[in-house]
């Protein structure tokens, strides 16, 4: 008899994960099935599950294709199961390939093949049903979304846009991930999506977020969201309008260890903050976007929102005096740019670098003490806190897992369920706050 074992979440139970346990089942003659506890999608970095353990179980059971089913609560397990049942084949979806090749060494390991575009009902009617999202764009970042989206329960990738054919990412995305991806009419891209995430070159993300809000559709957009405020005005005035989700990917806002640093600095541990001091810069390729676009690249427009951030966070929009100073490359491009906020109580700098490194910290000072976190603060892994006394020092080092894109996604999708409507990790006035330094940046630069 061949005995076949695979794993999941099974949360909102769908036809990608029948299709999976019936072709399980076809593998062999005798079928397990391990069904994950939270506690250990918790740990594994898998955020969002929604059903509880006895429903996800009990919809495996329901299929039929299941001899026996037992619950997956610790890392290691499976090897445990496999000499355990003395299993003949391990078997997982597509989009872990590679990912399990170190079982081979216990038995064989089949990787079937996902089912794309899960799309049973294109209009979502309760919280509770899969949101089939669609990228705007198939560059650099769309691979690790993809990637971090196996993390969130909830949501799947079904389609991507882009019109781009010559620089060959479009296929290399169908290819990867068996998503297809459309490259002329973004209408019909829109039909096949309940929501977008975008991250199509810095000119175009308000075109394709105004499209996609008119179309009914859920925004996530890569920052910056806009050029102008009354751009980013208009686009969250429509999505409140049409009551539904907009939110600028600023993926530092979304992750938790940066969410407790701003409840640490605003509980008073600190004393008053008088001063955000942060700093983020990569060096970047020659022939990168950020290095060669003259209109659209630079270090601001690039890095600046991460800088930005806690400084709008922590010190509020009520700027008295705003100052940017750039340190340009030969094309005219900022590599460097420093941004000089005065406050009625207090200062803030932001320094941002696609040609120049830094050391990446943020610092919080405040009249009692600091908060520091060291690179890379804006995934904030640890943060300390000190005082005067220099044996008396805080030490903070909340979760994090993946490389922090879950937490964006998974905050979107929590707003389309409608279980986090008031968005404090980043509120649409705070991202308006942000448009307007960057309508200030380029209007300086003469590129408005
Ligand atoms: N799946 C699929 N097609 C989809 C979605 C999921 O074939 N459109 C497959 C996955 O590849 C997996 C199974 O369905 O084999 C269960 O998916 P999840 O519930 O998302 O579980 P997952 O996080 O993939 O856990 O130890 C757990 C394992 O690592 C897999």
């Amino acid at each position: 008899m061949k005995k076949v074992i695979t794993y999941g979440t099974f949360d909102l139970f769908h036809e990608g994960h029948y299709n999976l346990l019936k072709h399980a089942k076809e593998l062999g003659d005798y079928l397990v099935v391990g069904v994950t506890t939270q506690h250990f999608d918790e740990a594994r970095g898998k955020v969002n599950v929604v059903d509880p353990i006895m429903t996800r179980i009990e919809n495996v059971k329901k299929t039929g294709f299941a001899d026996e089913i037992i619950v997956e609560d610790h890392d290691g397990q499976k090897i445990e199961d496999i000499q355990k049942y003395d299993v003949d084949i391990f078997t997982v979806g597509s989009d872990w390939v590679g990912h399990f090749d170190y079982l081979n060494a216990f038995c064989k390991v089949v990787y079937l093949p996902r089912t794309p575009g899960i799309s049973s009902t294109m209009k979502r009617n309760n919280s509770n049903e899969l949101v089939n999202l669609g990228l705007v764009g198939t560059g650099r970042l769309a691979p690790r979304f993809y990637d971090e989206s196996k993390f969130v329960s909830g949501v799947e990738i079904v389609a991507a846009f882009n019109p781009d054919t010559t620089d060959g990412t479009a296929e290399k995305f169908t290819k990867r991930f068996n998503v297809p991806v459309e490259h002329q009419d973004y209408d019909k891209f829109l039909d096949s999506v309940h929501a977008v995430y975008i991250e199509s070159p810095n000119e175009t993300h308000y075109e394709y977020a105004k499209k996609a809000l008119l179309a009914d559709k859920h925004v996530l957009s890569e920052k910056p969201l806009t050029f102008t405020r009354e751009q980013a005005e208009e686009l969250y005035k429509l999505a409140e309008e049409k009551g539904i989700v907009l939110m600028e990917g600023i993926k530092t806002a979304y992750c938790p260890g940066f969410q407790q640093l701003i409840n640490v600095a605003k509980s008073g541990k600190i004393g008053e903050i008088r001063d955000v001091t942060a700093v983020f810069t990569r060096i970047a390729s020659k022939d990168s976007r950020e290095m060669t676009d003259e209109k659209y690249g630079g270090a601001f427009l690039e890095n600046g929102s991460y800088p930005l951030l806690p400084i709008i966070k922590l010190m509020g929009m009520d700027f008295q005096d705003i100052r940017i100073d750039c340190i340009d490359g030969p094309n005219g491009i900022d590599h460097y740019t420093q941004i000089m906020i005065r406050y009625k109580n207090g200062f803030a700098t932001a320094k941002a670098g696609v040609g120049v490194k830094s050391e990446g910290q943020l610092v919080i000072a405040g009249t009692e003490g600091y908060i520091i976190a060291q690179s890379p603060w804006w995934l904030t892994h640890k943060f300390d806190i000190r005082y005067e006394d220099p044996n008396k020092i805080e030490h903070y080092e909340p979760v994090f897992q993946g490389d922090g894109f879950r937490y964006e996604i998974a905050e979107f999708v929590r707003k389309i369920n409608g279980s986090s409507e008031n968005g404090y990790r980043l509120t649409s006035e705070e991202s308006i706050a942000m448009a307007d330094v960057v309508e200030k940046f380029l209007r300086q630069r003469g590129r408005l």
